[in-house]
């Protein structure tokens, strides 16, 4: 059976622009950004590629079958596409993958340490595998940071730039990492939520890209009486969705998320016969807004004990381009257009957060038990991250859309079969890792060769060894602004047009005494060497985008 605890919650105390309203929907983009000139693109890619190889990594483990990293031709018009290789042998079949993608999770588990958060499953899973306790985004927004996830490649000013980025057309020529394991002989099979948009790479998927319609749990009366309040109040506001946040008594195969569940379970039993290996790539839509879950997980929270983080307020010193005005959260009814939403509010925000974490578990662990059930669990990768983080009211914001830890750092969970985490260290990984990390490192596990334009680096070296270094930064970017994580700092530089013109400013945090970055110390004069050598890492690492 799938954990589901019914205990209610304990202190929950440590809960502690440009940003346009971010949808989840199946909309199309638009074709905002230009593909990169390819010879220009190419060329950059590889200096980050070297950059990367130099300043990046301190692992030193490689796969037998590992290609060596190379710098990708600039006059190459079509980056390489690996031949697909034959099994390895015909007694050892290869692994498939289960890639689970939870839209929106910030690192708000029980595994993270928040005692009170009701995550059993996932919790399970981290102590059967590894738990990365630093893993970054690339671009805390939703289809950047899955195109730059899906293609192996660093976000820059012009390429993963909004939440509307495709795979296919800021990065048309290289192969994703569907297209990749499709190449090589993988079923490949999306369903919910992958890349932001279905159709992107839709050639990776050996079957069309699936997604559940129906949401009937929602009171729809309801909803349509608070839009209609609050457009008499807001006149001036022209798209009002419905309500943030919901519970229900709806039966759970009313949720998208269940039916996405439900739909991955058939699969397995399914591929279980199956001759080819999988990939099966599962995008939980939750814990993204609104925040809407069965009544039975709010239960597990007692709100009386939720509190907004203490630094629920505006960051002083905050360079222009820092901060937002949660402009994603402002487009639903009964939040007010601009100024702090009242405490209460804030609170029935953060209680409904957890509870569609919690509800995402329950999910989570369907879908283990079906991996255990069918016989698939001794001979499949799981890998499970979120897309980015989230401000649950820290620094003053909801969402993401921000250079803060609070955006940038996402679950990364990966178990792999016949390897228990049974360590000294519990199987937790302190290393600092990327999410452009996880293409080159299924590729490792499953044996395939890693395609040369990759910009991550395995991680696998970790899993068989959490105490080395692994990566000395982590970087990303979010429109105006570029940042970097090392083990002890974190610098954000904010530059206008987004990300390209005159500098608007600087934060330096020293993650040792301020982990919840509350005092911004780049303009301290001690500090300006710490500043100008993790600015040129910043500037070396972040790929120049073509002209
Ligand atoms: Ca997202």
């Amino acid at each position: 059976m799938a954990i589901l605890l019914l205990l209610a919650a304990g202190s929950l105390s440590d809960s502690n622009a440009a940003d346009a309203p971010e949808l989840f929907g199946d909309q199309h983009a638009t074709p905002a950004q230009p593909a990169a000139v390819d010879g220009q693109q190419a060329s950059s890619d590889a200096v980050s590629n070297d950059s990367a190889t130099k300043q990046g990594m301190a692992q030193t483990a490689k796969a037998p079958n590992e290609t060596p990293l190379e710098n990708t031709d600039s006059t190459c018009q079509e980056p390489e596409t690996p031949k697909p290789e034959p099994p390895s042998s015909a007694k050892q079949p290869r692994r498939n993958v289960l890639f689970i993608m939870v839209d929106d999770l910030r690192p708000q588990l029980g595994c993270f340490g928040k005692s009170f958060m009701q995550s059993p499953n996932i919790d399970e899973l981290a102590k059967r595998g590894r738990l990365f306790e630093r893993a970054y985004c690339m671009v805390p927004t939703c289809g950047a940071s899955r195109a730059s996830m899906m293609s192996g490649l660093r976000p820059h000013a012009r390429r993963f730039v909004s939440y509307t980025a495709r795979a296919d057309e800021d990065a048309p020529s290289f192969t994703t990492m569907n297209q990749h394991f499709k190449n090589n002989g993988y079923r490949t099979i999306s369903l919910g939520k992958i890349f932001h948009f279905p159709d992107d790479s839709v050639a990776g998927w050996s079957e069309k890209p699936w997604r559940p319609t129906t949401s009937n749990y929602r009171n729809k009366k309801a909803e349509k009486k608070a839009i209609a309040e609050h457009r008499k109040k807001h006149p001036k506001r022209v798209k009002v969705r419905g309500m943030p946040y919901e519970a229900s008594d709806a039966n759970e195969s009313e949720y998208r998320d269940h039916q996405v569940a439900t739909r991955a379970i058939e699969h397995l039993e399914d591929l279980q016969d199956a001759d080819s290996p999988f990939f099966l790539a599962v995008g939980f839509f939750k814990p993204h807004l609104p925040f809407c879950a069965p009544q039975k997980y709010w239960d597990l929270y007692d709100f009386d004990s939720i509190k907004v983080p203490d630094n629920y307020r505006k960051p002083p010193e905050a360079p222009k381009g820092a901060v937002h005005q949660s402009a994603e959260l402002r487009s639903y009814a009964t939040i007010p257009p601009k100024g702090s939403l009242a405490t209460y509010q804030a609170r029935k925000l953060i209680h409904g957060y957890y509870a569609c974490v919690s509800f995402i578990d329950q999910q989570i662990g369907r879908l283990t038990e079906a991996l255990e059930e069918t016989g698939l669990a001794d001979n499949t990768v799981i890998i499970l991250c979120g897309d980015h983080g989230w401000q649950l009211g820290d620094h003053g914001m909801w969402n993401k859309h921000s250079c803060f830890e609070t955006s940038m750092h996402t679950p990364l969970i990966v178990s792999v079969p016949g390897e228990n985490s049974s360590s000294p260290q519990g199987g937790r990984i302190a290393a600092l890792t990327e999410l452009i990390d996880i293409y080159p490192s299924v590729c490792e596990l499953t044996g395939l060769a890693k395609p040369t334009h990759l910009q991550g680096t395995s991680f696998v070296p970790l899993l068989n060894n959490p105490t080395l270094p692994g990566k000395t930064h982590a970087v990303g970017r979010y429109r105006s602004g570029d940042t970097i994580r090392t083990d002890q700092f974190r610098l954000s530089e904010f530059r206008a047009s987004n990300g390209v013109g005159h500098t608007l400013g600087s934060m330096l945090y020293d993650h040792r005494s301020d982990p919840d970055e509350n005092l911004n110390i780049a303009n301290r004069d001690q500090q300006q060497s710490t500043v100008e050598a993790l600015s040129e890492t910043l500037r070396t690492t972040i790929p120049k985008p073509a002209d």
